[in-house]
């Protein structure tokens, strides 16, 4: 540029438009689908979305095993629409996702393709009908403390999703619970296979949320965004002490011997997940990963039909609709 010549545009961002973002997330107000925002926030967030998704969706597997062979007409009731309900939050987030510009046919492939993640905790198998009322009891326990914060989350479609989401999962945890104090007033089989459910799922359900704080690339940014509002180790903390007076009630013994009331803190210790369990069952070397995704890609492709029918009903309509705009 020689003196004399006008500068070029700058960027959009220099328009002030970062410093908008900016105030919006310090005012805790919400980013909305038309608002500016950097490229690493849309990307964060559609990472977290999509993960989110995908989970809820490959969630409705280990559950939905035990639809079949359901003890009673009740609980086979109760654990249908609990499965659905799973159903429905994977696509109140997928829609979410797309409000940020991801394309959901891609948000699949990339799931089936293993080329996105999803929630660690459920590469564990379901071995026996406890692990229904456990899973209600630990996992829906474990995704209400991690995404009551979430419905705070700076993203508008995000954070709404998760309100409906938070309310729904708090009847899924009420039902595992309720289970599990059935089979507890049951007969001693009973009670072992709880114990036994309880000792399978513990850490498993501690890991859920994600690695130890000092080995979390992403909550900085995320914190500082508002996306994630507490660290990963803060929500793991509240889960335990939320959960330990559950288990005394209902009589079972939690699984981790260093597990006490800590009066200076007011808060539980307890021991430490091993976390190279958990680098292993991300990176796709879980007891059931290859199933869960394998199970998903045959649900997809079988699906196929469906998805052309709906576009093919949608194309119809749209011309039926535009013939009478043109008659
Ligand atoms: N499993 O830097 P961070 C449910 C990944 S829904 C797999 O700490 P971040 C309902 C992480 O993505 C359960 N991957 O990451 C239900 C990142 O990978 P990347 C799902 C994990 O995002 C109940 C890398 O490790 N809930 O249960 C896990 O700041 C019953 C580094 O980690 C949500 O998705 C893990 N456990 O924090 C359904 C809630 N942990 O992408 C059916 C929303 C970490 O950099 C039946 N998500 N990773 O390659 C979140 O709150 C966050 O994304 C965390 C991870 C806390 C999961």
């Amino acid at each position: 540029m020689t003196a004399g010549q006008a500068k070029p545009a700058e960027p959009a961002v220099a328009d002030g438009l970062q410093e908008r973002f900016d105030a919006t997330i310090a005012r805790d107000q919400r980013i909305e689908p038309r608002d500016w925002m950097p490229e690493g926030y849309r990307a964060t967030l559609i990472r977290q979305i999509a993960q989110h998704a995908h989970s809820e969706i490959i969630g409705m597997q280990p559950e939905g095993e035990w639809i079949t062979r359901a003890p009673s007409l009740r609980r086979k009731a109760i654990l249908f629409a609990k499965v659905q309900d799973e159903a429905g939050h994977g696509l109140y987030l997928y829609s979410a996702a797309e409000t940020l510009g991801a394309d959901r046919a891609d948000l699949t492939e990339r799931l089936i393709e293993g080329r996105q993640k999803y929630s660690s905790i459920f590469n564990y198998p379901t071995l026996s009908f406890a692990d229904v009322g456990v899973i209600g009891w630990f996992v829906d326990g474990a995704a209400i403390c991690n995404q009551v914060p979430l419905c705070r989350s700076s993203y508008g479609p995000y954070a709404r999703a998760m309100v409906r989401i938070c309310k729904e999962e708090s009847f899924h945890q009420r039902q595992g619970y309720e289970l599990l104090m059935t089979m507890m007033r049951g007969t001693d089989a009973q009670r072992e296979m709880v114990q036994d459910a309880v000792n399978r799922w513990w850490w498993p359900s501690l890991m859920m949320f994600g690695p130890p704080d000092d080995n979390s690339p992403n909550s900085a940014r995320s914190m500082a965004w508002k996306i994630k509002r507490h660290s990963n180790d803060e929500l793991r903390r509240r889960f335990v002490d939320m959960t330990v007076p559950q288990a005394e009630k209902l009589g079972v013994t939690l699984p981790d011997p260093e597990l006490r009331w800590n009066e200076e803190r007011g808060h539980h210790d307890f021991g430490t997940p091993d976390w190279d369990e958990l680098t292993r069952v991300i990176q796709g070397d879980g007891p059931c990963n290859a199933r869960r995704v394998e199970r998903r890609r045959t649900a997809h492709e079988e699906g196929a039909w469906v998805r052309e029918a709906a576009l093919a009903h949608a194309a119809k309509q749209a011309a039926r609709t535009a013939r009478g705009a043109a008659a």
